[in-house]
This record gives structure tokens, C-alpha cells and sequence, in this order.
């Protein structure tokens, strides 16, 4: 006799319970089953609630510790960098994208260098920053291991005015694309924080990750038509090969003081140096800053932090376009650029990241002397790797941490006037 798969008695019991109103835990409509001891791997066929539903059809898995798109996130001190004693004349943020080349890792930031540290819009000249990013260049350094960092010294030098960047040249990312290399670039025509944080993103291009680098003077990613989106700033440009394109994700800053949002937007192009179609969908991520995204199986996942209703989230999108929160972590890394072995093979089987650079922003929490230091994380949001460390559930932060983010003075003062929220 053949032997019915187990599979259609199961599919077969349950139709024939649900016929009769009674789901495969016993359960009814009128008196559900308790919800079971064990949490079940897969969802139960019983009546859920909206956050039980979720936690079985959003995430990859009911639980952090099994979730490949959950991790923490540990930081180690870079060697090899000199910020002249921190005293704010140095400053080296924005990373991008690591790469492996001939053994070894490049990274490409924004190196500032400066007779004195950022003095604001108001007081900045032809030599004096207004911005921590004002008066920058793309400097590149290398390493064996990705902890000690040997700095190579400029790649792309701010261009001559009236050429894209001839301001700033900042806040940089790599493309490795039919044997050339790129690198995509804010490029600002005016001292940050005249008007805004604005400018448009152009390219530059290397048969070397080494250079010589030749500018194509040419702005790639341009701001959008008056009362759009983007029509501002075009940031953090993030491209990745996908499907036999470039996919080029940016940040762009919009609204008004103090409802100022970002949110990050999609360009499309068949060719490194454009056109680039905007997405239109875009804004495609509601939330997040300098986004940082990776091919995971056959979609793209996305570090979301910093601003907006999602932050500290892990994003997915299996179409490249429509982002699903994945987990929920903390203590991300500020401007991850991770090294991401497939961000250029354009793969359908995304394997995801174990590292990276990021940095830390107003490195003495003293804005007479800002500046950005470059740090290496670690995490395990790879399907490759299964660290047990990096999916602890929680951070125990130390008392201090938790004093530091303590009262202001007008709080105080709120509290000391009566105004005492008992
Ligand atoms: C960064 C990035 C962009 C902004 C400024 C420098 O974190 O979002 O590059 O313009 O801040």
C-alpha cells in the first residue's frame, strides 16, 4: 500500500480539525488552548497576538539568538593613526567600504587637516573649517590585519574651483566594477552650514586601488528639483553590485529645523558614471544616517541607527527596495563601513559581514575641539559565522554610562519650579 507522507496526514488532520473549529493544539475559538511552555520553533497554528505574530513572520527567527541578522557589536582601538594629541586639527571619519586587495584591506575616509578646528559657518574662511568635514580631502590607508593601519596619505585632493568638491571632497565609497575602481564623494561647493549640510555626490575613477585617481567633473548623483526630497543634500553615497547594475544608496537630509528628517534614497544606474535613475520609491529607508548595507541571501540588508523612528535596526529587503525590519540591536557602530566580501560579485546568495570600520564623532565631547576618530567593530551578521558572544540579548552597561546621560540644567530647573512630574 502506499504510504501517505506524513506531511499531508498532518495538513490533512488540521483541515479536518479546522473544519470542526478546533485548532491542532486542542484549542478552540471559544477557549484557546494556554500558550505552550516550549516556544515553538515555527509558528503555531493557534490564534496570536499581533506581537506574537510578528515575531515568527518578521524577523528571521522568533528569537535573537538565532537571528543571522541580529548581533552586538564590539569595538577595538585602530593603531596607526595620529590625531596631533586630539586636539581637534586632525580628523579622519566617514570610512568606506573595506576592500581586500592583493592581500590586503584598503579603507578610504575623510581626512581633515586643519590650523584649527571647526569655527562654524559664520566664522569659516578659505583655511578655517566651518564643519569637522569642511576643507577635506579622501585620504586612504591599508592594513593586514584590520586593527593596525598604515596610512598611505591622499587619494582624491580637493579640485580646482569651479570643479565638484573644490570646497570639500568628503565622505567617500568604493566601487570595484569590471576591473576599474571608483570612488563616489559629497562634493561641496560651498563651506557646510552656509546654507545647510548641501551638496551633490560626483565620482572618480582608478585602473588602482592605489590611483592615480582621475575626477570625472562630473556630478553623478544630482540634488532633486526644488521641493523635492533630496533636492538639498545628497549624502553618503553606498554603492553595491546587484542583478547586473550598480545600486547606489544615499542619504539625504530634509524638512525644517527642528523637523528636520533623513532618510535614505536608492539610485540606479548601468554605468559607474551614470545616468543614475532615482528610485521611485525613494525614500526607501525611513530611518538611519550614514547607512550601511550588505547582500544577505538574495536581498540586501541595511545598518540602520542614529535618526528616525527605526533606528537600531537590522533592515532587510529582498527586492533590493522594500525595507523590513529584521532585528532590533543597540550600541551601533556610527557610520559602519563594513567589509562586505560580496559587494561587488552580484550575488544571489549574500553571505553578510563579521567587521568593519566606523567612527566616533566629537571624539573629546568638546566642540572647541571636534574631531572624528576611525574605530574597527566586529558583529556576526554573517551566515557564515556562529558567534554565541555577539548574540547575547543584552548590553550591561556600566553605572557611568547611564550617569553620563544624566539631567540637563533647564531640567533641573523645570523640576526645581514645581513643574515635578510625580
Ligand atoms: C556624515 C555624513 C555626511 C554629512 C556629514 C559628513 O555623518 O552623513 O558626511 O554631510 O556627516
Amino acid at each position: 500500500m502506499r504510504r501517505t507522507p506524513v506531511g499531508f496526514v498532518f495538513v490533512g488532520a488540521m483541515l479536518f480539525f479546522q473544519g470542526t473549529g478546533t485548532w491542532a493544539d486542542g484549542g478552540t475559538a471559544a477557549s484557546p488552548a494556554a500558550f505552550p511552555f516550549i516556544l515553538p520553533e515555527r509558528k503555531p497554528d493557534r490564534p496570536l497576538g499581533a506581537a506574537m505574530e510578528r515575531i515568527y513572520t518578521k524577523y528571521e527567527a522568533p528569537q535573537p539568538q538565532d537571528n543571522e541578522l541580529f548581533s552586538q557589536f564590539k569595538y577595538t582601538e585602530l593603531k596607526g593613526f595620529d590625531y596631533h594629541g586630539h586636539d581637534g586639527t586632525v580628523s579622519r571619519r566617514d570610512p568606506s567600504k573595506v576592500i581586500l586587495h592583493d592581500g590586503k584591506y584598503y579603507v578610504w575616509y575623510t581626512h581633515r587637516q586643519t590650523p584649527v578646528p571647526p569655527q562654524g559657518a559664520e566664522l569659516c574662511t578659505d583655511t578655517v573649517p566651518s564643519s569637522d568635514w569642511d576643507l577635506a580631502e579622501v585620504w586612504y590607508a591599508t592594513s593586514d590585519d584590520g586593527f593596525a593601519w598604515e596610512e598611505q596619505g591622499v587619494a582624491l585632493a580637493r579640485p580646482p574651483r569651479p570643479d565638484p568638491g573644490w570646497r570639500s571632497v568628503t565622505t567617500t565609497d568604493i566601487l570595484v566594477w569590471k576591473g576599474r575602481y571608483y570612488l563616489y564623494f559629497q562634493a561641496f561647493m560651498e563651506a557646510s552650514g552656509k546654507r545647510g549640510d548641501d551638496c551633490p555626490v560626483s565620482v572618480a575613477w582608478a585602473d588602482s586601488p592605489d590611483g592615480p585617481w582621475t575626477f570625472s567633473n562630473r556630478i553623478v548623483i544630482p540634488n532633486g528639483a526644488e521641493g523635492e526630497w533630496d533636492q538639498y543634500s545628497i549624502h553618503d553615497p553606498y554603492p553595491l553590485v546587484h542583478d547586473g547594475r550598480i545600486y547606489l544608496y544615499y542619504k539625504s537630509d530634509f524638512g525644517e529645523n527642528p523637523h528636520k528628517v533623513r532618510m535614505q534614497g536608492l539610485a540606479i544606474a548601468d554605468n559607474p558614471l551614470g545616468p543614475f535613475a532615482k528610485h521611485p520609491l525613494n525614500p526607501v529607508i525611513t530611518s538611519g544616517h550614514e547607512t550601511s548595507l550588505f547582500p544577505f541571501k538574495e536581498g540586501v540588508a541595511a545598518l540602520v541607527y542614529k535618526d528616525g523612528p527605526e533606528h537600531n535596526t537590522v533592515q532587510y529587503a529582498k527586492d533590493w527596495v522594500n525595507f523590513e525590519i529584521a532585528a532590533i540591536t543597540e550600541l551601533m557602530p556610527w557610520a559602519a563601513a563594513p567589509y562586505v566580501p560580496d559587494a561587488f560579485t552580484d550575488t544571489w546568495d549574500g553571505r553578510g559581514i563579521t567587521w568593519g570600520l566606523a567612527h566616533f564623532i566629537n571624539y573629546n565631547d568638546d566642540w572647541k575641539t571636534f574631531h572624528s576618530v576611525l574605530v574597527r567593530f566586529d558583529c556576526d551578521l554573517s551566515r557564515d559565522l556562529d558567534d554565541p558572544e555577539m548574540k547575547e540579548q543584552r548590553v550591561n552597561h556600566r553605572p557611568e554610562v547611564y550617569y553620563r546621560q544624566g539631567l540637563s540644567a533647564r531640567q533641573r530647573e523645570r523640576m526645581a519650579g514645581g513643574n515635578r512630574q510625580e
